[in-house]
């Protein structure tokens, strides 16, 4: 009987959560391993690290995790795979790496990893062979010659092999792309999917999708549709984020494959629209601008959402150009309030800094102990030791206290909500319903008065209502309800 009482009420459970119309909007955290916590004493981040971080990232409140390229690779990025099925020793193995999935599980958090398809190494063996057959001119349509693209004249895009033979290579001479039309490759890629979300990860984030194809939007839209159907098929509810680096219109068109989402790249940056807002103190325009953006990509798919952040891994970070304490918390309060999923960039919560080359961008975590991971070799940017961990975290008014707080005001008052306009008469003022909870942020140094009749239920700041008014601090933050 009770059996019968509980498998009724997991069917009724199970049937609710078909009819559900809301989406995840959890805050993501995306960790380069190899500069992030180094647990062995080498001098590189690896898996085992990021197991011992897990209460770090818990505390901060997010509920999943990016991971850069984790698979077999010559480079210290790891954007060249050499073999899809193997952890890269740097970083630990296979074991590792599902303790890590496992914990992170038991605390609450979804891992999704790097998958790089749009090219391979050029050590990767479907390479190596395809290498032997062009040397010995006996390529065939159905060996993995075809899993590549070759040709006898040099085109654009293209590197010299051997023997006359020139193969795709746009990134780089050491990472031929990969020809995605070839049934073939594509068992391959079903099978490397499987294998992976075997392991208990949520999902992929998926490389480079506007190369797959150079910028063939209908091609590259069939090969993710494809992808989707693999990976969906195997995982019904895992998640997918796409990186289509590129104008608002060409990542929206690329929403028609059916992935789950697509980073925001238009919002992000020095120039974007979080910038703009900031630099103008004109936080009506980015309310207008995340709404249209999120009500977009619903009316192409009402089941994806927008992934949005300030900076990642290829941008210079962006404590570098919101270069005081308030501006680094304004920009995080805009976005992490805003629809949609936050990718925060590991090392942003505490400020790091770093531009220029590559290398910059993905320098060692600070977590003021002893033996933090060295910086990437070839990186030349002044380390910033400030700005550690250890130290925001005896700081009440630190950024990274400011993250935790703003994290836990997103969980607690607007995760998975629906989201509408919400109009203050003042422009300095970025403002949106969620469901009837209302988020106001000033994005003017001084303090605002604007006339609402509403009660505070969390704010960051020293707001008040006076009367029918309500006295925003500057760059002040406030939820709000109706009395
Ligand atoms: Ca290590
Ligand atoms: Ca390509």
């Amino acid at each position: 009987m009770i059996r019968k009482v509980v498998l009724s009420f997991l069917l009724l459970l199970s049937l609710v959560g078909c009819q559900k119309e809301v989406y995840d909007s959890d805050v993501y955290y995306e960790i380069f391993v190899g500069s992030f916590n180094d647990s062995n004493n080498d001098g590189i981040g690896d898996l085992n690290g990021v197991i011992e971080k897990l209460g770090y990232l818990k505390s901060l409140g997010i509920k999943g995790i990016w991971l850069m390229p984790i698979m077999e690779s010559d480079t210290y990025h790891k954007y060249d795979v050499n073999d899809y099925y193997k952890i890269d020793s740097d970083y630990g193995t296979m074991e590792d790496f599902k303790k890590l999935v496992k914990k992170a599980d038991n605390l609450g958090i979804d891992i999704i990893i790097d998958l790089p398809l749009n090219h391979t190494s050029d050590t990767h063996s479907w390479f190596v062979e395809a290498k032997t057959h062009v040397l010995n001119g006996t390529c065939d349509t159905s060996d993995k010659c075809n899993y590549y693209n070759f040709s006898e004249t040099q085109e654009s895009g293209y590197e010299y092999l051997v023997n006359n033979v020139y193969y795709e290579a746009r990134f780089w001479s050491e990472m031929p792309d990969l020809n995605l039309s070839d049934e073939n490759l594509r068992k391959e890629i079903e099978e490397i999917v499987n294998f992976w979300l075997d392991t208990g990860i949520k999902g992929f984030r998926l490389d480079a999708i506007l190369y797959y194809y150079q910028n063939n939007v209908g091609d590259n839209n069939e090969f993710v549709s494809w992808l989707m159907d693999v990976i969906h098929n195997k995982k019904e509810n895992a998640f997918v984020v796409g990186e289509v680096w590129s104008s608002n219109n060409v990542i929206l068109d690329h929403y028609n494959s059916g992935i789950d989402s697509l980073f925001d790249f238009g919002i992000s940056g020095q120039e974007g629209a979080i910038a703009k807002a900031i630099n103008s103190s004109n936080g009506k325009y980015l309310s207008e601008n995340v709404l249209s953006n999120f009500n977009q990509i619903k009316s192409i798919n009402d089941k994806a959402i927008n992934s949005i952040f300030l900076s990642n891994h290829d941008q210079s970070r962006s404590a570098g150009y919101y270069n005081d304490l308030n501006k680094q918390k304004l920009a995080a309060s805009l976005y992490l309030l805003s629809p949609g999923i936050p990718f925060i960039y590991y090392g942003e919560e505490i400020g790091m800094k770093g531009s220029g080359k590559d290398e910059n961008k993905r320098l060692a975590m600070l977590w003021g102990k002893e033996n933090d991971a060295n910086n990437p070799i070839n990186s030349d940017y002044p380390s910033q030791i400030n700005s550690s961990v250890k130290l925001q975290e005896k700081d009440k008014d630190s950024l990274l206290n400011h993250y935790k707080k703003v994290i836990s005001l997103r969980n607690k008052y607007i995760v998975n909500k629906n989201v509408n306009k919400y109009e203050v008469d003042n422009q300095n003022i970025f403002a949106l319903d969620y469901d009837g909870i209302i988020v106001l942020i000033n994005l003017n140094e001084d303090n605002v008065i604007v006339n609402i009749d509403k009660k505070i239920i969390g704010q960051i700041g020293d707001s008040k209502i006076i009367g029918s008014n309500l006295d925003i601090s500057g760059y002040g933050l406030v939820i709000l309800e109706d009395r």
